[in-house]
């Protein structure tokens, strides 16, 4: 069998259906003739491919895989690798090398492929021999799915894709390893004792299909339930009457929302993401933590508390069959009408700091936040999936729009810019029956604007929705806050960027909302379209800083 069979015959038994790439001459060895049962989806740059491949995965809990065109390809990529590392999604990415008999005289499209994506990602290799590619791929997806789950990457020297190999059969390896029963016990009890006990989540639940025994364990010792600060998938629905919202992200302010807590398990998340410098340690004197974590890595980096390092999925499932059934008094179906609670009001908090919402201001130029995101909240379905890459309306899109089921959330965990488009193709193509969207800032959605061609293409029915104020506001406000002591600053603004014109360039149907009055209808036609809509919301520009 040739090599190039062999892949194929591997991805179709693990059931990949589609590869995100963008190729040159050094992959045609690949996907010329590639396999029906594959559906190449092209994206128009590096970083959109192993974007989509991030969002596929996140949203279907399987690999996505990608093939890059070599060095040039792979360095475009690097910033959506550092994002799908962040966010531990299982991407599988492969790109061509030049042909091995003439790599010593390092060609044009050659480079240290391996060497430049190593720092990135779980595994990272060049096969010696063309007959070791077929194993080096299924160890490539072994890897990439063992907890702590996370990218990996194959080079591929494209003359070995026609030489001969052996097949390989796909085996992931088993994952077992909850708590020990006496420390599940121990841990209920120690929940069930406290005064006011806390639960908080990230997207480790989600990672390992732990969030049915999670709910069931926070309503069991009717625990107040916060997602971890800046969490990528939540881990809990956010609707649940014992929902609080996100912590914060600012030191002091983490703190100050678990003082009232005297026990606190950590479940799928770090201890904790914070920004930006602020010197408090994040867990009061008075309060107990525990972390659960299927990643060692989180595990190291605790300072105080106890950390396990378990298989999340079996540890979470003891702690709630040692917890027993729910109160008879507890859990009422959750107000999925009423915007979701939010913790604590940090300073450097967005999620927080617009918690009061300011409501239209009287003479303001454009459309006001709330009413943008009430307006998204009634034409939304509850069940979609929502990719969430709002920046400064964060805090207010996260409280109308609730999720309500796991891996129906995805926002980048590292921070880059240029997630949501990229990530909603994958998202769509995962689950094609689910209504999704994107909600993006203008200044974020500059970042891939790429990905509308290939959602054009794909016809993929995504809604955009650009949250537009005109530039980088959450850089002016932290300018405001933080550096106007300086002088003024270049460069935040954004001006002249006609998003309807670019997304209608590209294939896309697009639409306008200037004034409140106009939202209804325009959501309603963007949420009704069989293929890609964007939907460019003006706000106001006048809104009051976020870093209250
Ligand atoms: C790849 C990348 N480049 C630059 C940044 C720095 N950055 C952080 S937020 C931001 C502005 C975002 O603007 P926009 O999406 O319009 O959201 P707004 O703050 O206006 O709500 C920028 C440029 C980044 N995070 N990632």
């Amino acid at each position: 069998m040739r090599v190039r069979d062999a892949i194929f015959q591997l991805l179709a038994e693990r059931k990949v259906g589609q590869l995100f790439g963008n190729p040159g001459s050094t992959e045609l060895t690949l996907i010329a003739g590639i396999s029906e049962h594959l559906r190449y989806v092209l994206c128009l740059h590096e970083a959109v491919a192993v974007g989509a491949a991030t969002g596929y995965s996140l949203v279907s809990g399987r690999p996505g895989v990608v093939n890059l065109h070599t060095l040039p390809g792979l360095g475009n990529a690097m910033g959506a690798i550092a994002t799908a590392r962040a966010n531990k999604a299982p991407v599988v990415i492969t790109a061509g090398q030049q042909d091995s008999r003439h790599l010593r005289h390092e060609p044009l499209l050659s480079g240290p492929l391996a060497e430049v994506a190593a720092p990135l990602v779980k595994w990272s290799h060049q096969p010696v021999r063309a007959e070791d590619v077929p194993m080096a791929l299924e160890r490539a997806f072994r890897v990439a799915v063992t907890p702590p789950t996370g990218p990996t990457f194959l080079s591929l020297p494209m003359d070995f894709l026609e030489r001969e190999a052996e097949p390989v059969v796909p085996a992931d390896p088993v994952r077992a390893g909850g708590l020990r029963p006496a420390t599940a016990a121990a841990v209920v009890e120690q929940l069930r004792a406290a005064r006011s006990p806390a639960l908080v989540t990230g997207a480790g639940v989600e990672a390992a299909g732990a969030w049915d025994d999670t709910v069931r364990l926070a309503e069991a010792l009717s625990l107040a339930v916060y997602a971890a600060p800046l969490a990528s998938q939540f881990g809990f629905p956010t609707g649940h009457q014992r929902f609080r919202g996100p912590l914060p992200f600012h030191a002091g302010r983490i703190r100050a929302t678990l003082e009232e807590h005297d026990v606190v398990l950590v479940v799928g998340a770090p201890v904790f993401v914070r920004y930006p410098y602020s010197p408090e340690h994040v867990v009061p004197e008075g309060t107990s933590l525990v972390l659960i974590t299927d990643d060692p890595d989180e595990a190291a980096r605790l300072e105080g508390g106890t950390g396990y390092v378990v298989d999340l999925h079996d540890a979470v499932a003891e702690l709630a069959d040692h917890a027993g059934p729910a109160p008879v008094s507890v859990a009422p179906p959750a107000d999925h009408a009423a915007p979701a609670p939010v913790a604590g009001s940090p300073p450097g908090d967005t999620t927080a700091s617009t918690a009061g919402s300011p409501g239209p201001q009287p003479g303001a130029v454009g459309i006001d936040l709330a009413s943008a995101c009430a307006a998204l909240a009634r034409h939304r379905r509850d069940d979609g999936i929502l990719v969430d890459e709002s920046i400064s309306s964060g805090g207010l899109v996260r409280r109308f729009l609730h999720v309500s089921a796991p891996r129906s959330y995805a926002r980048s965990a590292n921070g880059g810019l240029g997630f949501s488009l990229p990530a909603a193709i994958g998202a769509q193509l995962a689950r094609p029956e689910a209504q999704v969207l994107a909600v993006v800032g203008d200044g974020a959605a500059m970042y891939a604007p790429q990905a509308l061609w290939t959602l054009a293409q794909q016809h993929l029915p995504v809604t955009v929705v650009v949250l537009n104020n005109g530039g980088y506001k959450i850089l002016r406000d932290f300018h405001a806050r933080t550096s106007a002591h300086l002088g003024s600053v270049p460069g935040l603004s954004v001006p002249d960027l006609d998003l309807v014109g670019l997304a209608a360039s590209l294939g896309v149907a697009s639409s306008r909302a200037e004034r409140a009055d106009e939202l209804d209808e325009v959501l309603a036609e963007a949420f009704a379209a069989s293929g890609p809509h964007l939907v460019d919301i003006q706000l106001d520009t006048t809104a009051p800083n976020v870093f209250t």
